[in-house]
């Protein structure tokens, strides 16, 4: 078979399981065109997209402004390496800094890449500044994290499955239980060389587990009271998803859904990724004010793809599709009505216990144990009914539309989501 001809979704899924390294459980489903909140197979068989590529398409699939940035871009130049200036870096970092209220930005690609760039930033601020003793930096770090895949990153997990046979690992990590004040003052006060606190928002691996009210805040507070930068991971979170245009600005008293400056849960360190591309390039970075920022020096850290001009050109467009479009704004109407249409269901329903999010960032609750494969015949069932999303940790299902979606298509996917739910009890 020539891999240029039209493919059948039983070719495609048997062409990666033979030649493709066997990382991932794919939904059987071969996606060949998205358009905005939709996605079709490669049949014409046509879905509602509620993953979002885990939180990268928030502005929508192929997003014409996005695209369009894109595509010229790609025209005109495509990487120069920082060996060189570029014509569109200084641009996305002043709009950038400006939207988010730090001083400076770090271009990176990936998300896990930015978290590294983070971790070391915060270190070295550690030995430069705090003056911690050489190689005696701690990192708090949260149970049940997810930040990546690389070595360091997965030096701090504790999924097994994501760490077995890949140490040895990073040291300098102290793990505490997430949304736990009191183990946070703990890890601070028995520890003399705590350098930062990373942390989630809202932890999206562990199954969307909101924080309660108030715990980024008094976190934030702990990590002033002890000179620890306060980091957060808004890889998933950030840009408009849960509502707001970060997620650490859900936890304060603004009513400014436009506003990331909150002096009350600000973040030290910053890290995005994900939709700050509109999922349409690998685009991430860490932002910082110059007093953390400013440790960082000419061959202490780069890449070669990061702030390359089509990065850089995409970025800017997708942020300012963010706020021409009002996403955060949508994301807070309608995960509102998302989560009231579920819970008036769920009491008529044996096999969803709760549902539970912020913004278009939700997740539903089965009623069964870990290892069962109801939440995946869930799944399964959803995408026949033309709506596509996936399991995490067995049970619970993430729901993450993209936020560009209308109060109408949102009713449409509720409606196919509770009749798939009525079919199966
Ligand atoms: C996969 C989860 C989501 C992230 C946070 C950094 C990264 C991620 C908070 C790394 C990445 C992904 C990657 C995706 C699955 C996924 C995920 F279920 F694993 F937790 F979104 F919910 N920080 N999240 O969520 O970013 O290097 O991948 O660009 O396929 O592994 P990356």
């Amino acid at each position: 078979m020539s891999v240029l001809e039209n493919i059948t979704s039983q070719d495609a899924i048997a062409l990666e399981n033979k030649h493709g390294a066997h990382n991932y459980h794919p939904l059987p489903v071969v996606l060949s065109k998205g358009d905005g909140v939709h996605v079709w197979d490669v049949e014409g068989k046509k879905y509602y997209d509620f993953l979002s590529a885990y939180s990268a398409v928030n502005q929508g699939h192929c997003h014409p402004k996005i695209v369009g940035a894109m595509v010229a871009q790609a025209q005109t130049l495509t990487l120069t390496s920082r060996a060189f200036y570029n014509d569109w870096l200084g641009r996305f970092e002043k709009y950038a800094t400006e939207t988010f209220h730090f001083d400076k930005l770090l271009p990176m690609n990936t998300g896990a890449e930015a978290v590294e760039t983070a971790l070391k930033v915060c270190r070295k601020w550690a030995y430069e500044k705090k003056g911690i003793p050489e190689n005696e930096a701690q990192i708090i770090v949260c149970e049940n994290n997810f930040h990546g895949r690389t070595t360091t990153i997965i030096s701090f997990s504790n999924d097994p499955v994501a760490r077995k046979n890949f140490g040895p690992f990073t040291k300098g990590f102290i793990k505490i239980e997430y949304d736990n004040l009191e183990a946070l003052k703990t890890a601070l006060r028995d520890n003399a060389n705590v350098a930062g606190f990373l942390v989630e928002p809202i932890q999206g691996e562990a199954g969307v587990h909101v924080p309660s009210p108030g715990y980024l805040k008094a976190a934030k507070q702990l990590c002033e009271e002890h000179n620890v930068l306060f980091i957060a991971d808004e890889v998933q979170t950030g840009i408009a998803r849960t509502g707001r245009l970060l997620a650490t600005c859900g936890d304060c008293s603004c009513a400014d859904k436009h506003c990331s400056g909150t002096p009350e849960v600000k973040p030290d360190i910053l890290i995005l990724g994900k939709a700050l591309s509109g999922g349409a390039y690998p685009v991430s970075a860490v932002l910082a004010n110059d007093p953390i920022m400013g440790v960082i020096g000419p061959g202490n850290h780069g890449s070669t793809f990061g702030g390359n001009p089509v990065a850089a050109a995409v970025g800017m467009a997708a942020l300012e599709v963010v706020k021409e479009e009002q996403l955060a704004e949508n994301a807070d109407r309608l995960g509102q009505l998302f989560r009231s249409e579920l819970n008036a269901f769920i009491p008529h329903s044996r096999l969803v216990k709760s549902v539970r999010g912020r913004g278009l960032l939700n997740a539903i609750l089965i009623n069964d144990t870990e290892d069962s494969s109801t939440a995946w015949d869930i799944c399964m069932a959803l995408k026949e009914n033309g709506l596509l999303a996936k399991p995490t940790h067995g049970n619970i299902i993430r729901f993450a539309p993209p936020l560009v979606m209308t109060r109408e298509q949102l009713l449409e996917c509720v409606a196919i989501i509770k009749r798939t739910l009525q079919e199966m009890e």
